[in-house]
């Protein structure tokens, strides 16, 4: 019952969350530099300074830049991204414990305005060249590959400050200007790329919002369809820069049951499905749009802004394999809900068959199964769950140690089901759990919410040491890498 040969274990960040350096080695800033933090059921807020100077925070999701406001950095706030967990100065001893954990593939994002620092330059800045070749060559030296992510979450504030940001199409040129240069500048060092993480965050987000307006869906579609382009142009580029590259898209994956075997709920699961998964996969890996489009464009009125050239550069640019993140799963009904789940990011009906976390994630390991056979008798390519994970709270013990079963238990089952899946015929290539080091909750903004194997001494007020130390789950998670999977005691 061992994984393939060559399986890639190992683990998973992204620059904003990881980083910090915000204004180290000439970066721009990105809009999680002006986003605070946030618990379960209070959101993150955006601060700005409005048009008569006063200082103001609005919720980060669906949030519009009021007319003639600018984003601030307002002293009254704490901003968990601006240190992270400072993997700026932290990088070589951060690798070090995944070589010693036996890390195969390392997944990170290179954070765009450090590169670019406004997005406008035409040539990216050589410093923020330097750090990411630096950390590639530091992961060969530890026996890891890079599995990169062009895009997590980081447009460079400029561009959403005064270029419109992913609402307008020119943002797709500025984009593969950006993506052009990573496959240039890391050409030999990094064979694995992701052009999008969570493309369909955006569709996800205003689907489970009941006050979403269809222009709200509008906007949603219409972004989208610019970040299809610009991943399929980038696609092509990659390919052309070096035949070695292979390069994925990235979903956020939950999921979909009916709540009932009303076939009325049964419809209405699959076109949730449809919406939330589909719809973004199915262009990234077939190359156009799913016959269902049409239908979810009219529910709304939505009428796109999509060229003769946007059509073709979407099949020419085709990923190679297909990637993506898994924590739950949801139920759909059409009938009244008397028992909802509260969580950050969950909604919808409460599972009675599953647990549920502290920020109300249902633990779901069969769900990780059927999304993956699902997935590889949709598309027919190779794939990688490159994140999933418990976030939990961790207790250090006076001797330093840290406890973790639960974290534990949630990955045996996890990756039991991964090896039931590829049983069953999956092509299933890696396995990059979320965080592999504590790391700044990207939905919260929390440090509490904890995923690692190693723990960072940070608080949620920015107050630590930034030390590290290994949980008892790193020493776990060392086990079943070097018994490829075998070993899950
Ligand atoms: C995904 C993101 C990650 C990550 C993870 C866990 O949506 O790709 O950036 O943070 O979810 O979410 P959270 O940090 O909110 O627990």
């Amino acid at each position: 019952m061992a994984f393939p040969d060559g399986f890639l274990w190992g683990g998973a960040v992204a620059a904003n969350q990881w980083e910090g350096g915000w204004q180290e080695g000439g970066r721009g800033p990105a809009l999680t530099d002006v986003t605070t933090g946030g618990t379960v059921d209070t959101p993150r807020m955006i601060t700005y300074i409005d048009k008569d100077g006063n200082h103001c925070a609005a919720p980060s999701h669906g949030f519009k830049l009021p007319e003639g406001a600018k984003y601030a950095v307002l002293p009254e706030y704490h901003y968990p991204n601006h240190d992270a967990v400072d993997g700026y100065h932290h990088y070589k001893e951060d690798i070090a414990l995944f070589g010693e954990m036996g890390f195969k593939q390392f997944r990170m994002s290179i954070s765009w305005s450090r590169l670019f620092p406004t997005g406008l330059e035409k040539e990216p800045n050589a410093e923020g060249v330097a750090f990411y070749k630096d950390m590639f060559k530091e992961m060969h030296k530890n026996g890891i590959e890079p599995l990169v992510t062009i895009w997590h979450f980081d447009t460079p504030m400029y561009l959403e400050e005064h270029c419109g940001g992913w609402n307008n199409r020119e943002t797709i040129d500025h984009y593969v200007r950006f993506a052009s240069a990573c496959f240039n500048e890391f050409k030999g060092l990094v064979h694995h790329w992701l052009t999008f993480n969570e493309i369909n965050n955006p569709i996800q987000f205003i689907d489970m919002n009941p006050h979403a307006t269809d222009e709200d869906f509008a906007n949603a579609y219409q972004l989208l369809h610019y970040q299809f382009v610009a991943s399929a142009k980038a696609v092509q580029i990659g390919h052309a820069i070096d035949q070695d590259n292979k390069i994925g898209c990235m979903i956020c994956g939950i999921t979909w049951y009916p709540a009932t075997c009303d076939p009325a709920d049964i419809l209405a699961c699959r076109h949730a499905q449809e919406k939330n998964i589909f719809y973004c996969g199915d262009v990234q890996v077939f190359g156009e749009y799913g016959t269902y489009a049409t239908r979810l464009w009219n529910d709304h009125d939505v009428d796109l802004d999509i060229t003769d050239q946007d059509l073709v550069d979407l099949s020419l640019g085709t990923v190679d394999f297909y990637t993506f993140s898994y924590y739950m799963s949801q139920l759909v009904t059409t009938h009244k809900v008397t028992d909802m789940v509260s969580g950050n990011f969950s909604a919808g009906a409460r599972n009675e068959y599953l647990k549920y976390s502290d920020w109300g994630w249902a633990t779901d390991a069969t769900g990780l199964q059927y999304y993956l056979e699902t997935a590889y008798d949709r598309y027919q390519v190779p794939l990688m769950v490159v994140e999933n994970g418990l976030g939990a709270y961790d207790t250090v013990e006076e001797d330093g140690s840290i406890h973790d079963p639960f974290r534990i238990d949630y990955y045996r089952e996890h990756i039991e089901a991964m090896q039931r899946a590829i049983d069953n015929g999956v092509d299933l290539w890696g396995y990059t759990t979320w965080g592999c080091i504590d790391v700044v909750s990207a939905g919260t903004g929390e440090m509490r919410k904890r995923y690692g194997f190693i723990y960072v001494d940070m608080d949620d007020e920015g107050k630590g040491s930034m030390a590290r130390s290994r949980k008892d789950s790193f020493f776990w998670y060392k086990k079943v890498i070097a018994s490829n999977g075998e070993d899950l005691a």
